[in-house]
């Protein structure tokens, strides 16, 4: 049986999409110049019909976290505030927050999104969707939310913690689908066994699992303990929220919803946009909302672009998962690695549990120290034969060498939404 489309856009001929892309590039264009004093000063000598192809847009200037920050909270909206329904909002890790607003055409267009997202994941409306992300400023909560009700399943909203109530409602209610960082959805596989509730005999069948990376190896084991398919929904709440790139049920990489969201990947270093297939720094365009349109909007997210068909039939281009943030990257004594990595070789090992924690520190002698903090899966005290198993792969996969913890079960913090992995105590 063919699998279930949402949208039409979805499997049009690349030409159709990108003449549909050009058309809505070029409007929004001229709509932001005219509308926001920040575009009309960066878009100066600028002429939004020039733009005839999508590589035109390698002729524009980038648009970055600082112009939200620059011009907080309400600056770079086009549209007036009476206008603007909701306002969400990404905690920095240092000041002020970035703020993102959506009119209540954003709303019907990101809630249309998500529920395309969730056909791609095989969701239909006989689905009982438990929505594990956090309710509030986060656009993991509300975004999932009415994306559910608009493909009519039913959304349990039940936001992050509470962890014990959670696997209860589960349990009573059959719920079929979670959404939930992966790591919560750790949590709450170690919970129901704990409680020796079995949810791999449970009615639950998928996870829409994103917000944070997470390796190959966290979906092989989040699946074996949840008895799911677990895919990767991914987004940015300065884009719109979850749902800018969905996996479908092949697990081939995201796909883009690029009717909406024209995607290039970058060179970090010169900016100059990369060809399809290398792996760079993804960079967004907004090319239908209305509220907060951003112009060539740098994630700082790396991935990979493919433009393969895939088996699903869908015609959009996909992005690989995401291996970390550029800004999350630890160079560790000039060596290059990302969190993601250091994960994928850990889970492989066996004998530990899905929970790690990285602490980087600078020594008196001003070199960088990492500490890999790991759970074994058994109560015992010896783990020397661990740790240095653990020490060797990571030596030998990613050139690094470290001090290894391996710590009795439970004793690393469990977190309700992002993971975090990082403690960097360099200051740099
Ligand atoms: O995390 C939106 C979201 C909610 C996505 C629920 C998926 C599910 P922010 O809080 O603005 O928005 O954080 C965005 O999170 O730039 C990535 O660095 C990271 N991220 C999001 N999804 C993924 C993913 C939401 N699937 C930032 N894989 C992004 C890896 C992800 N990283």
């Amino acid at each position: 049986m063919a699998p279930a489309i949402w949208d039409l856009v979805e499997i049009i001929s690349r030409d159709e999409l990108e003449r549909l892309q050009v058309e809505r590039l070029k409007y929004q264009l001229a709509r932001v110049k005219s509308l926001v004093p920040f575009y009309t000063s960066l878009f100066e000598g600028i002429d939004p019909d020039t733009i005839q192809s999508i590589s035109d847009l390698a002729s524009l200037p980038f648009t970055n976290k600082q112009d939200l920050r620059d011009n907080y909270p309400f600056g770079l909206f086009a549209t007036p505030m009476d206008e603007v329904v909701r306002i969400h909002a990404s905690s920095g890790t240092t000041g002020k927050p970035t703020v993102v607003g959506y009119t209540a055409k954003d709303i019907q267009m990101w809630a249309g999104l998500v529920a395309r997202a969730l056909t791609l994941a095989g969701v239909t409306k006989n689905d009982i969707v438990q929505n594990a992300y956090g309710y509030g400023l986060f656009t993991g909560g509300l975004g999932l939310h009415y994306g559910v009700e608009k493909l009519g399943a039913a959304v349990v909203p039940t936001s992050s913690g509470n962890t014990a109530r959670q696997v209860m409602l589960m349990q009573d209610f059959g719920t079929t689908v979670l959404c939930a960082t992966p790591s919560y959805a750790l949590v709450l596989a170690e919970n129901a066994a704990k409680s020796e509730v079995n949810l791999p005999a449970s009615p639950l069948r998928v996870g829409i699992f994103g917000a944070e990376p997470w390796s190959e190896q966290m979906r092989m084991e989040i699946e074996s303990r949840l008895g799911i398919t677990a895919l990767d929904i991914y987004g940015l709440s300065e884009i719109i929220g979850p749902a800018v790139a969905m996996e479908c049920v092949h697990k081939t990489g995201m796909h883009i919803a690029e009717d909406h969201f024209i995607p290039e990947i970058i060179d970090s270093d010169t900016l100059k946009p990369l060809p399809l297939g290398q792996s760079g720094e993804l960079v967004f365009t907004c090319i239908t909302k209305e509220a907060l349109p951003l112009i060539r909007y740098r994630t700082h997210d790396l991935a990979r672009l493919l433009a393969d068909k895939c088996l699903c039939g869908r015609s959009t281009v996909r992005m690989e998962k995401v291996l970390g943030r550029n800004d999350d990257m630890l160079i560790i004594r000039g060596v290059n690695v990302f969190p993601s990595q250091i994960e994928s070789v850990l889970l492989a090992m066996g004998q530990i549990e899905p929970h790690y924690q990285l602490i980087v520190d600078r020594g008196d002698d001003q070199m960088d120290n990492l500490e890999v903090r790991i759970e074994s899966s058994s109560a015992t005290n010896q783990h020397q034969e661990l740790e240095g198993g653990i020490k060797a792969n990571l030596q030998n996969a990613l050139g690094i060498g470290c001090s290894v913890t391996v710590l009795p079960p439970g004793e690393i913090a469990r977190s309700e939404g992002k993971a975090v992995r990082v403690i960097d105590n360099r200051h740099i």
